[in-house]
């Protein structure tokens, strides 16, 4: 394997590159390496290495279906009846399409997020979230006044990510620990998180602690939307599947400690429909209600 390759691999396990979209993104940017480091002769011969990459990289992130659905469909573009010098071309074109295609769907999110922000509201998030930040940006640079509350996100802390790059645009931002949502509940008028999943029954899934979020929402009437596009939704939960939840290294929470105790460490927990007031995605709002249709519809248009 390319040593590029083999770098981007454990970033996206180390969580240098997190986020669903960053990390679909640098999935793109491994077969884009493979297409042009390949010493294959034949289309298929590459084909098949695309193939085991994507397995790698699926496994890299088990709770992504954004990088498996990207994968998947860059991959039903690969035209192995061509010979390899134009297989490799056609492939890398349609590569360059899907980073613009991810480009302009973060745009259209941006532009209906920023909508659901009015002057002087506080939002709520949590962890980091790249849609929910260019959401918060665009609602910024058009001149919207609010701030924002976000948590810590234990336990690797992803929260400090977003409080330092909404500082840095501008945006009022205070970072607070998980446990004290409820403390703040009262002056927030609206939660934002991000995804990393939603199932067949618009259910969300996404980092840990976001269940929580949703839950004092519903309890202080708090709007909770999640800002994701259509690619989270995950085919597998059609067939009863449940997504895999990753379960992370226990170092993340004790470090090198030995204890005598049990400790866990999952990374996403499932927020169920009822809670979401709404999807943000790249056709405007939709409800979890809905979302099965738009889902399927998704599914006709897009070869998986
Ligand atoms: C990040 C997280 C984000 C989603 C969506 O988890 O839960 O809310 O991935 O991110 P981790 P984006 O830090 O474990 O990757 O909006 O960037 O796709």
């Amino acid at each position: 394997m390319h040593k590029k390759i083999e770098n981007y691999i454990k970033k996206i396990k180390s969580l240098e590159i997190q986020g669903a979209r960053k990390i679909a993104k640098a999935a793109l940017k491994c077969f884009e390496i493979q297409v042009k480091t390949s010493e294959a002769k034949k289309s298929e011969e590459l084909y098949a290495e695309l193939i085991e990459l994507a397995d790698l990289l699926a496994e890299a992130r088990p709770t992504e279906p954004m990088l498996r659905n990207t994968l998947r469909q860059v991959l039903a573009t690969f035209d192995s009846k061509l010979d390899i010098n134009r297989s490799k071309e056609n492939f890398l074109k349609n590569i360059n399409e899907f980073f613009k295609l991810n480009e302009q769907n973060l745009q259209k999110i941006a532009h209906f997020g920023s909508q659901l922000i009015g002057d002087e509201f506080v939002v709520l998030t949590h962890c980091h979230s790249n849609t929910v930040i260019a959401i918060l940006k665009n609602a910024y640079d058009i001149g919207k006044k609010f701030k924002v509350i976000c948590t810590e996100t234990r336990p690797r802390g992803q929260g400090y990510i977003t409080a330092k790059e909404l500082s840095e645009h501008g945006i009022d931002v205070t970072l607070i620990v998980d446990s004290a949502i409820s403390m703040y509940a009262k002056k927030v008028d609206i939660a934002i998180v991000g995804a990393d999943a939603i199932t067949v029954t618009g259910d969300l899934i996404n980092k840990i602690g976001t269940r929580l979020v949703a839950e004092i929402s519903k309890a202080y009437s708090i709007p909770f939307y999640s800002a994701a596009e259509l690619y989270k939704y995950d085919p597998i939960t059609r067939y009863g599947v449940m997504e895999n939840i990753e379960y992370r290294s226990i170092k993340e929470i004790i470090g090198n400690k030995k204890v005598k105790y049990k400790v866990e460490n999952p990374a996403f927990d499932v927020t169920p429909n009822e809670y979401i007031k709404g999807y943000i995605t790249e056709k405007g709002l939709i409800s979890p209600q809905v979302l099965m249709l738009a889902t399927n519809n998704f599914l006709v248009e897009n070869p998986f």
